[in-house]
């Protein structure tokens, strides 16, 4: 719900902005017209300081973030050729297609081992192979060698196509899954919901009322889950709105997201950067900004706004913690999906430089777990040496 949030109107230098600003004051929501509002407006710095003071209501100066490895199981995916925007997906013949057996996934989670490392982020693509049992046999092994581990896994995409080869509810193959050692789910496979943006970019993938029906299942049974928007494609102001409202509403019925990630469309090596003849020009810092502040203002009922730095660049997401962003996508070890698509960013950051990205920006940094319980602040001259129950070592990435 929105917080009555102390600001000062004098800072806006649109007047469009006005009213907005006076319901922030007043702790009343806004409307979808309002958003589009914000996404027009030409006073980005307005739209960012009213994002700003709504991050400050809710979390001072207290910047997060979690030190998670990526694993991409598979990439072997049904809709490798219908999804537009994806570089990373083959289909089971091609060259480069893959998919880990268990004893590979293995070894690429030992990675983790001498690290601060928390949690798994594991997706991948929509391979007929790579059913029920794989994922099972994949958690509980992981859970049984990594047993501090949190696993964040499976999109809404993937657990609506495990269902359906395994014949079975996406309840039912959520329960399956928690009770093999799933814990959260990640927010991936949103894109943008509308069905005009679907027919370009993504025409087989799970649509957006059926992605938002995964995610209220898993919230009824107790599992909670980020969600995403992939912006800077063919979408509207209006289409980005609409894919807000539909997210907030999931969130006032359930209760069941953690965190909001809007993430920026990268047109390198896929099908629509060359159709849109955009390769070689990501999105812009402003936009990138912009659509963070427009998260923290119109999800009034979300506690957490994650900048992912890998997407926007390590620059653009210290500035995002003055526009309604608090808690970074910290460190991510072997990231593949985005970096198949153009990101230039390195794969991993490690603790020193993440505490001076947070500092650089005036914020207090704070280590956090998946489900967002602070586990260590750093005083301003703590270096980063494990915490009490973390294995010794101040690298988080290779
Ligand atoms: O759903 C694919 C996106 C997403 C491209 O939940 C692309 O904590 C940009 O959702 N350009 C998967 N994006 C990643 C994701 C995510 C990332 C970090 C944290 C969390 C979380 C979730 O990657 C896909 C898709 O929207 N993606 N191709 C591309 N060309
Ligand atoms: Fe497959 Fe996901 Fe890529 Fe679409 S975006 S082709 S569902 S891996």
């Amino acid at each position: 719900m929105p917080l009555a949030v102390p600001f000062d109107l004098s800072r806006l230098r649109d007047s469009a902005l006005l009213p907005i600003g006076q319901k922030l004051i007043d702790g009343e929501r806004l409307t979808v017209a309002d958003g589009v509002v914000l996404f027009r407006s030409p006073d980005l710095l307005g739209v960012g300081a009213m994002a700003d003071a709504a991050n400050r209501a809710r979390h001072g100066d207290r910047v997060t973030f979690a030190s998670n490895q990526h694993i991409n199981p598979t990439n072997i995916c049904v809709l490798r050729t219908t999804c537009a925007f994806c570089g990373y997906a083959r289909l089971p013949k091609e060259e480069g297609a893959y998919r880990y057996t268990l004893e590979q996934a293995l070894v690429e989670s030992d990675r983790a081992d001498g690290t601060i490392t928390r949690e798994f982020h594991i997706v991948g693509g929509l391979d007929m192979q790579a059913g029920l049992e794989y994922y099972q046999t994949l958690f509980r092994a992981l859970k049984e060698r990594h047993p501090q581990v949190h696993i964040k896994a499976l999109t809404a995409v993937e657990i609506a196509h495990i269902a359906r080869i395994e014949k079975m509810s996406r309840a039912d193959v959520l329960i399956a899954l928690r009770e093999a050692g799933l814990d959260t789910l990640p927010g991936g496979g949103a894109e943008t919901f509308s069905a005009a943006v679907r027919d370009v970019i993504a025409t087989k993938k799970l649509g957006g009322t059926d992605y938002i029906d995964v995610h209220r299942t898993a919230h009824q049974l107790g599992i909670r889950s980020n969600c995403t928007m992939l912006y800077g494609h063919v979408e509207t102001i209006e289409d980005r709105m609409q894919h807000l409202e539909m997210l907030r509403d999931l969130q006032d019925e359930t209760g069941g997201f953690l965190a909001y990630i809007p993430l920026a469309y990268h047109p390198d090596d896929n099908e629509l950067g060359k159709t849109l003849g955009r390769q070689g020009t990501s999105t812009t810092g402003a936009d990138d900004l912009r659509n963070l502040a427009v998260g923290r203002l119109f999800l009034d009922n979300f506690e957490h706004i994650k900048s992912h730095w890998i997407m926007v660049t390590s620059a653009v997401s210290q500035l995002s913690l003055h526009f309604g962003v608090n808690d970074i996508e910290g460190t991510v070890v072997r990231e593949k999906i985005y970096h198949a698509v153009g990101a230039h960013t390195p794969q991993g950051m490690t603790l020193p430089q993440l505490l001076t990205l947070i500092r650089g920006a005036g914020k207090v940094p704070a280590e956090r777990d998946s489900f967002y319980h602070v586990l260590r602040e750093f005083g301003p001259d703590e270096t980063g040496e494990a915490a009490p129950d973390a294995p010794a070592s101040d690298l988080i990435t290779a």
